[in-house]
């Protein structure tokens, strides 16, 4: 079997970013994961860890889509079914792309949480191994793998000022400031984004508990969790790394989303452009100018999160759907 199942993905340097920020931007690419996205870090090591073998049931995880299509990945690669719950707001796009990946897709309720508790069910009922798509500590050491290999990438000495990330559970967050906390770059401050509408983390910080949300109404859908999860906010809360909550608004998520595009060739989904829009919004520079980030900044670390939600027709849908 293999080691693991994503792969070490570049680390780019990108002069447009870069010329932006007014310091080096270095991009992690993790939309070249074969699952499309991130997610795969943790779930690999996840299902590898839970014991699952070719007689088990078979895996179950609700998902906005990419933590799906990590499992759908995985799954198939260790020869077990997977059964992908995802809410009703996911794209008829993400549906196809998980059957095209071998998974049996069920839609259940309106947003995450619906779909969360369809698979908590499955679990019980059908014997299915369940893989949570954001809250779980093997999840966060397989994300903070990639903060091991960007320190690898700048080679010793070399360590960013900001590393830059979108918020949806809050899993991504917690794997990179694991991966901060393993390289020693506690120091490191975490710019943690969402859009206006799936803030939940941003409504747990400013309320100082957790939050749950009324509804999603954001078009990141991926990011649409009505509650971070426990650690994240722990993180947000506890004064051992430091991390600031902003957000973006769905426009500002999908210009970015068309400016990566357009100068870095490669196409994102809305939830990674939560992420990018800090730096194309002028946000970096913002909290520069605040005082909430040093004036004299070191590399700016950008996780492209990437994300499967996404094509020319869905991208075009959302233009629409956005400027109405
Ligand atoms: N998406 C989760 C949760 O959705 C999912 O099921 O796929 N960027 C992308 C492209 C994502 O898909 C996600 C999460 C995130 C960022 C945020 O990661 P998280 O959930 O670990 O904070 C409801």
């Amino acid at each position: 079997m293999a080691k693991h199942f994503h792969l070490n993905t570049p680390l780019l340097e990108s002069a447009s970013m870069s010329k932006r920020v007014g310091t080096p931007v270095y991009l992690k690419m993790e939309n070249a994961q074969p699952s499309g996205s991130f997610k795969i870090r943790g779930i690999g090591l996840l299902c590898q860890q839970v014991g699952l073998t070719s007689q088990s049931k078979g895996v179950v995880c609700s998902s906005g889509g990419n933590a799906g299509m990590a499992a759908a990945y995985v799954a198939r690669k260790m020869g077990v079914p997977a059964t992908i719950v995802v809410p009703s707001s996911s794209s008829q796009l993400v549906v196809q792309r998980l059957q095209d990946q071998g998974a049996t897709v069920k839609i259940a309720g309106k947003v995450w949480d619906d779909a969360n508790a369809e698979a908590l069910r499955l679990q019980e009922t059908e014997g299915l191994t369940y893989v949570p798509p954001f809250d779980h500590p093997l999840l966060w050491q397989g994300h903070a793998s990639m903060i091991a290999e960007v320190a690898a990438s700048l080679g010793p000495g070399a360590k960013p000022g900001a590393v830059l990330v979108s918020v949806g559970g809050g899993g991504l967050l917690c794997g990179v400031a694991q991966g901060l906390k393993d390289a020693g770059w506690t120091d490191v401050p975490i710019v943690a984004m969402e859009t206006a509408g799936a803030d939940s983390f941003n409504a747990a910080v400013k309320a100082g508990s957790l939050v749950t949300l009324d509804d999603i109404t954001s078009e990141a859908k991926c990011l649409g969790a009505k509650t971070v999860c426990r650690r994240a906010f722990e993180y947000g809360q506890c004064g051992e790394l430091t991390v600031i909550s902003e957000l973006v608004t769905d426009q500002q998520a999908l210009s970015a989303v068309e400016t990566f595009l357009d100068e870095e060739r490669v196409l994102v989904e809305m939830a990674c452009g939560a992420a990018l829009a800090a730096v194309y919004s002028g946000l970096i520079r913002r909290l520069q100018d605040e005082g909430r980030l040093p004036a004299l900044l070191g590399p700016l670390l950008v996780i492209v999160c990437g994300g499967s939600c996404i094509d020319m027709e869905q991208l075009t849908h959302l233009k629409h759907k956005l400027q109405a």
